[in-house]
């Protein structure tokens, strides 16, 4: 691929190494099996079906990435086999990520887990996040990442504020068996697969149950779980200033919890978030500790392509973030120069940084394509050869 010569300073250059130097992106093992819509899946030769297949992909992404040492893993979808996690991990690589609970797949969640009115199913839905923290700790895995599908069609149908109770209850009691620096994000999603109340529907009600959680409680911010228009990088903004913000699943939308391709609508609005990070970072000298995750669902492009464009993506907006001239863009915002205060973003963001990020890949021993290195490989073709139809009945993923 060519790209335009570069028109960045020497410190821009500089600051894009630190920038990539330090970003790390976790990719989901749901990523690299057969996904699909409610209205059905498409299948792909190459999708994986078993963990050893999603840790070979993830090396895979890794290798010609370099930035993408961790694995998010599932427990329904991942742990059902029952690999052994530290076999694989020490053969490609990669290791445990964020561990995920499923709360919403088994029948006893039709009304919900932690939010449910039956108490035997409260207890049966803390017992597996209890068992997932165990999974994090036998893996070595710092954060346990929750999302729960809890809520309800129907007006009149639920009582809205009990579910908060026992759901405040249920955390503060998961928060308790966290052991060591060990985290709980707390993710919220304003719809589906509820479509009346969702029972964390929003930044504020994650943020005020993870509060009441404990000390280790952090909100997780998915960017695809906002209504349109919503300026999720305020949210992000607020959450770093209260030392609340874990972590991202990162992926785009349009309409509504689409899953696509991370940049692949709104780029800027992706940018503006990285901007807020580094601008916090630079004003209060302190590094934020943020939990970088991909969630994406690849029904319809090939999957390591498409994880690998993600990862490729996510740089370079974190790059053109690190390049914000922060001390212009606070003298403008101080004097109200709108339009110069504006442009200091948009000047970043317009700056083609895909050339000094090729040259840290280079410095750094990776490939400087990653995308053309991974077609060059071959791997997609044995993987097609090797898998086709295998994963098809496995219940390793949604929809
Ligand atoms: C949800 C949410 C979760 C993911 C599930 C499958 O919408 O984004 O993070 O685990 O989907
Ligand atoms: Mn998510
Ligand atoms: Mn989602």
């Amino acid at each position: 691929m060519e790209y335009s010569e570069s028109d960045m300073t020497p410190l821009q250059t500089e600051q894009v190494w630190k920038a990539m130097d330090r970003f790390r992106i976790e990719l989901p093992s749901w990523g690299f099996a057969d996904t699909g819509t409610r209205f059905g899946k498409f299948h792909q030769a190459a999708a994986a079906a078993t963990i050893e297949e999603k840790f070979s992909d993830a090396a895979e992404v890794n290798r010609v990435t370099g930035v993408c040492p961790t694995l998010a893993l599932h427990v329904l979808w991942d742990f059902g086999t029952a690999g052994d996690i530290s076999a694989l991990a020490k053969k490609t690589g990669i290791r445990a990520g964020s561990i995920n609970p499923n709360l919403f797949q088994d029948q006893i969640y039709k009304f919900g887990s932690l939010g449910n009115p039956d108490p035997h199913v409260r207890e049966a839905a803390l017992a597996h996040i209890v068992d997932s923290i165990e999974i994090a700790t036998d893996v070595g895995s710092r954060d346990i990442s929750l999302w729960f599908a809890d809520g309800s069609n129907y007006p009149g149908t639920q009582n809205i504020r009990h579910r908060k109770d026992w759901f405040e209850d249920g955390l503060r009691r998961s928060h308790a068996a966290l052991k060591g620096d060990q985290r709980l994000l707390v993710e919220y999603k304003p719809f589906e697969p509820a479509f009346y109340h969702t029972d964390i529907a929003d930044w504020g009600m994650a943020l005020e149950l993870a509060r009441a959680a404990g000390p280790q409680a952090k909100v997780l911010v998915d960017t695809g779980h906002h209504y349109s228009s919503q300026n999720i990088e305020q949210i992000v903004a607020w959450l770093l200033d209260l030392k609340m913000l874990g972590g991202f699943h990162f992926n785009d939308r349009r309409y509504a919890d689409d899953d696509l391709t991370l940049g692949s609508i709104d780029p800027y609005q992706v940018f503006r978030i990285f901007h807020e990070i580094a601008v916090y970072e630079w004003e209060t000298g302190m590094t934020a500790d943020i939990a970088y995750m991909v969630d994406q669902s690849h029904n319809l492009k090939p999957k390591i392509e498409a994880m690998i464009q993600t990862v490729t993506t996510a740089q370079e907006l974190f790059a053109k973030a690190a390049i914000v001239d922060h001390e212009r863009l606070a003298t403008h915002q101080r004097n109200a120069a709108l339009v110069d205060a504006e442009n200091c973003l948009k000047d970043a963001f317009a700056t083609d940084v895909r050339s000094a990020i090729a040259e840290w890949r280079m410095a750094r021993g990776i490939p400087a394509e990653p995308l053309a290195a991974y077609r060059e490989s071959g791997y997609q073709k044995r993987i097609e050869a090797e898998r086709t139809g295998k994963g098809r009945g496995a219940v390793s993923s949604y929809a």
